[in-house]
């Protein structure tokens, strides 16, 4: 077997040797490629993929490539993803679940020579700040080269991460595009097997097995795959939190910082919220990060949380500099851009703020029509978190930021008014557990449906949401309530009666966060109603916009009776794991609606 370094030059840790050594016997690659995760190294790999044509370098952005998938590989692929714990209950109501002993026979035959004719890369990745305790070590071992240069941008990645993980575990996760090369067999542009896809957890074990996919959160494992769904069953052991959410600073105009997190579903608005412009003169947002929080209680009592990414991977449509002008200046080099439109040295998508480029490469790869969306609406991009311009120097303490405020958010084109702040921690816990949203181009499926998605966490919980449920409720009991967040549910997306979005949003959204963060310091009031409190009319600043109060706080008692009879239903489903605080959480909501 050719290596590129001798395995033994490369690390003396026994367990991660072994591991190698058996997946190579298991997936017969032809070369074996350790990372080290220079800039070098990187760039090299992705000389090969422009080589091969897979990879398009862009003249206008520095240092940066457009690709584009198979059309069939373009979104998280929730029917095929699965949680294997040992009882089928552990992994709930809202998991598919295999059997671990079925899955892993399922999975020696689909790997089972699946790299032939390809590198088998090994790339060890730290989740969270370097010399963190609370950061977390993995391995992936993958043959999808594009997996190597997403990493490199997405996380602390290579030589760095087999420090930190000196002799101890590490979270073990194999990928394979599962498309193995046969002797002198031509390569696809993007291999992949839709059929046989399936992206395996196994959360007693704190393992991952994915196959057949090379898009997003289902190849770049450290993502959903381990910060996620393995995290989340680690932190339930170990009594912390590992969530969908965006972490963002916000200083007011007198100077005062405080931290904001914000748990949206996929394509909600995360990465938008993170790099917030405030339109609020004197108000400024620094991110710490767009997509998954770690959250523990610090020694103050204090919630405090880390990010464990190190970089973007957004939604590109939509992205402007207009609506996110942050993101727009972090994507200017260095990015990597899958399945937007490829004009004349530069990329283009539907939103980005300037009419499309005369001749247009449309994301599959072909002269655009003109008609059928020129990018893909889960295309997205790749970026290291520095870039940002107003990366905050704090998402690199090791301790993690204080967190003074949560957000449950998402699209509702109704009933949801703009903002409510929770009665207390076990009501929030409530909002976080009812939250429902319109479906997304981000998974595969049909967009625009109404679904429960319990603290955007749904295709992320790696077990029984019941008992994720009953931790967030522990979570509050660690703590004196005054050092506990306040919890908030928000909502971007209501429509009138053409369909248009009442709210501007975007950087708008800073008037929300100002009540949010005077509540935080007890100086703005609120009104309660049945379903929380409200910011008063003259609480919530909202000079200059078209939009009337009444239209964004309105409180329909008929919608409001079905959504809690809708909820009622939902939550039977968790059984015994429903904890009890939630149903007195339910019960005080009908009667209040009485
Ligand atoms: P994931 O990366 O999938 O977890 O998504 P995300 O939550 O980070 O979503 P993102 O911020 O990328 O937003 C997704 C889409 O929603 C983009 O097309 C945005 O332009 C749009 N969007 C974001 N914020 C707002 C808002 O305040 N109002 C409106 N109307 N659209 C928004
Ligand atoms: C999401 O779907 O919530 C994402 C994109 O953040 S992916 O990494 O592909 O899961
Ligand atoms: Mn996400």
């Amino acid at each position: 077997m050719q290596f590129n370094v001798p395995l033994s030059e490369w690390t003396t840790h026994a367990a991660l040797s072994k591991w190698i050594e058996e997946t190579i016997l298991q997936c017969q690659p032809a070369r074996v490629h350790l990372c080290v995760g220079s800039n070098e190294e990187v760039d090299q790999i992705a000389a090969q993929m422009v080589e091969a044509g897979i990879l398009v370098p862009l003249a206008k952005r520095p240092g940066s490539y457009w690709c584009h998938s198979h059309p069939d590989d373009v979104a998280r692929v929730e029917e095929s993803t699965f949680i294997c714990s040992e009882k089928k209950e552990d992994a709930g109501p809202t998991n598919n679940w295999k059997e671990p002993s079925e899955m892993k026979q399922h999975l020696k035959s689909l790997f089972a020579g699946c790299m032939q004719g390809r590198t088998l890369y090994v790339i060890p990745y730290c989740m969270g700040p370097l010399g963190s305790p609370l950061s977390r070590v993995g391995i992936e071992i993958t043959d999808s080269p594009y997996v190597v240069i997403n990493m490199h941008k997405m996380t602390r990645m290579g030589r760095q991460a087999l420090d930190q993980l000196k002799n101890d575990p590490f979270i073990p996760g194999l990928h394979s595009v599962g498309v193995p090369l046969k002797e002198g067999q031509q390569d696809e542009p993007w291999p992949c097997n839709p059929k046989q896809r399936v992206i395996a957890h196994f959360p007693e074990e704190k393992s991952i097995f994915s196959f057949g996919s090379g898009y997003g959160g289902n190849a770049l494992l450290g993502k959903k795959c381990f910060a996620l769904r393995i995290a989340s069953a680690m932190a339930r052991e170990q009594g912390w939190l590992a969530e969908h959410m965006l972490i963002l600073g916000l200083t007011n105009p007198e100077g005062v910082k405080k931290y904001i997190a914000a748990a949206f579903p996929s394509a909600c608005g995360k990465t938008n919220l993170a790099m917030i412009m405030p339109s609020l003169p004197g108000w400024k947002a620094e991110c710490v990060g767009d997509d998954i929080a770690w959250m523990h209680i610090g020694k103050d009592g204090r919630l405090y949380a880390i990010n464990p990414e190190a970089g973007f991977f957004g939604v590109a449509p939509g992205t402007s500099m207009k609506t996110n002008p942050m993101a727009m200046r972090t994507i200017e080099k260095n990015s990597i851009f899958t399945n937007t439109a490829l004009s004349d040295g530069d990329v283009w998508w539907e939103g980005i703020g300037s009419e499309p480029p005369e001749a247009l490469t449309s994301w599959l790869g072909t002269p655009w029509d003109g008609k059928s969306p020129a990018a893909h609406p889960n295309s997205r991009f790749t970026v290291p978190m520095t870039q940002c311009p107003i990366y905050d120097p704090a998402a690199e303490d090791p301790e993690g930021v204080p967190i003074s405020a949560i957000l449950f958010g998402g699209r509702r084109h109704n009933v949801m008014p703009l903002v409510t702040e929770a009665l207390s921690w076990n009501h929030g816990v409530f909002l976080g557990a009812s939250l429902s949203s319109e479906t997304t181009a981000a998974a595969k499926g049909e967009i625009g449906k109404l679904r429960h998605d319990p603290f955007a966490m749904l295709p992320f919980c790696g077990y029984n949401m019941g008992d994720y449920f009953a931790h967030w409720i522990d979570i509050g009991k660690h703590t004196s309530a005054s050092k506990l967040p306040r919890i908030y549910s928000v909502n971007w997306y209501r429509k009138d009666a053409e369909g248009k979005y009442i709210w501007p949003g975007f950087g708008e959204n800073a008037r929300v966060l100002k009540w949010i963060f005077e509540r935080a310091s007890d100086k703005a009031p609120a009104t309660t109603t049945p379903i929380g409190q409200i910011p008063p009319q003259e609480a919530l600043d909202l000079s200059g916009l078209q939009t009337d109060y009444d239209s964004l706080f309105s409180i329909d008692k008929d919608n409001w009776k079905k959504e809690l009879q809708d909820l009622k239903e939902y939550f039977q489903r968790f059984g015994t794991h429903f904890p009890k605080e939630l149903a007195r959480e339910l019960h005080h909501l009908e009667e209040r609606l009485k």
